[in-house]
């Protein structure tokens, strides 16, 4: 069989695209469009993948086994965030508001998928900021590191504080829109642009916002690596049994083992333990009505 160096005998990692065309980084750090054979693709940005030249471009033959896939799920659509990731960043920001459901919702996802998450807090230096901090209260109590930042206009600070926690690691950032995902990956990807290529590039609109799921490496080693995603509006779970949710959202689940009943829905049953709490005020009442909301969704 003939071969050439940047092809197939390795593993390719996808670095960007979505659909059918996908953009693939050899061992050798060349980068290639590539398809999938067949009518459906699995392949998703982070993917290990067997692949083959053809031409000018590739063939993606398999994917190899994932370590994990953090996705979305709503009644008729599955949408993958991104397989292989180390951790999870989860940006919103002062303005524009956010929404306190979606980003329990990433949360719970990445539980899910037994990713670790972190929230970044940014645009410190708007008015809305002190409001934004204590709606992120109950995250914070329940142990999840909220960093506070402002990626442009304290770009040192931010710089200086994420370096150590994005080392040797691959970071899913995910956010809804205009809450500063790129401005995070531009700070610390010194050649993001560089990075993306003309490849991605051909697959971008050109605009501001970002429309595709991209691979950054933060050092040449290629050790560390950031990937930029599109904001998100809706983040269905119906790939989760509503059972599992309490024990998905740590600070409703700590209560669940002092219910009278092994499968308590924590919504009416006498002896309810996280029904208590909640009458205690040891469980936020917006995280408790979150729970409500999607645990709505996943029974019907
Ligand atoms: N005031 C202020 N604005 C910021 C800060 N960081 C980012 N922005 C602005 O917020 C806007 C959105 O930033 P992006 O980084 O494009 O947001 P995004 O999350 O990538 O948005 P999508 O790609 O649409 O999902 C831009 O106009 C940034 O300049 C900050 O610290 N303070
Ligand atoms: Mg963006
Ligand atoms: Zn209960």
């Amino acid at each position: 069989m003939p071969s050439s160096p940047s092809s197939a005998d390795t593993p390719g990692r996808v670095v960007s695209g979505h659909g059918r065309r996908l953009v693939v980084e050899a061992a050798d750090a060349s980068r290639i469009l590539c398809h999938t054979r067949g009518k459906k693709s699995d392949a998703v940005v982070g993917d290990r993948v067997d692949w083959q030249a053809s031409g000018d471009e590739g063939v993606i033959e398999r994917v190899l086994p994932r370590t994990n896939l953090l996705y979305r799920q709503d009644d008729f659509k599955t949408k993958a965030f991104a397989a292989n990731i180390d951790q999870l960043l989860v940006v919103v920001a002062a303005e524009p508001v956010f929404s306190e459901s979606q980003l329990a919702r990433a949360l719970i996802a990445a539980a899910d998928a037994g990713v670790a998450a972190r929230i970044v807090l940014n645009k410190r230096d708007l008015p809305a900021f002190a409001e934004a901090r204590e709606r992120l209260a109950p995250y914070w109590a329940m142990g999840i590191d909220v960093l506070d930042m402002a990626l442009k206009k304290e770009p040192d600070d931010a710089r200086a504080r994420l370096a150590p926690l994005l080392a040797g690691r691959s970071t899913l950032v995910l956010g809804p829109s205009g809450a500063g995902k790129s401005t995070l990956v531009n700070l610390m990807v010194a050649d993001a642009k560089a990075q993306i290529g003309e490849i991605s590039q051909a697959l971008n609109t050109g605009r501001h916002t970002t429309t595709v799921t991209q691979w950054y490496w933060l050092d040449a080693a290629r050790t560390s690596a950031l990937i930029d995603s599109p904001g998100f509006q809706e983040f269905g779970l119906r790939h989760i049994e509503a059972g599992r949710l309490a024990a998905l959202m740590p600070d409703i689940g700590r209560h669940a083992s002092e219910c009278r009943f092994y499968n308590c829905s924590h919504r009416h049953e006498p002896g309810c333990g996280v029904l208590a709490a909640l009458a205690l005020g040891k469980i936020a009442e917006s995280r408790y009505r979150i729970y409500r909301e999607i645990f709505a969704e996943l029974e019907g």
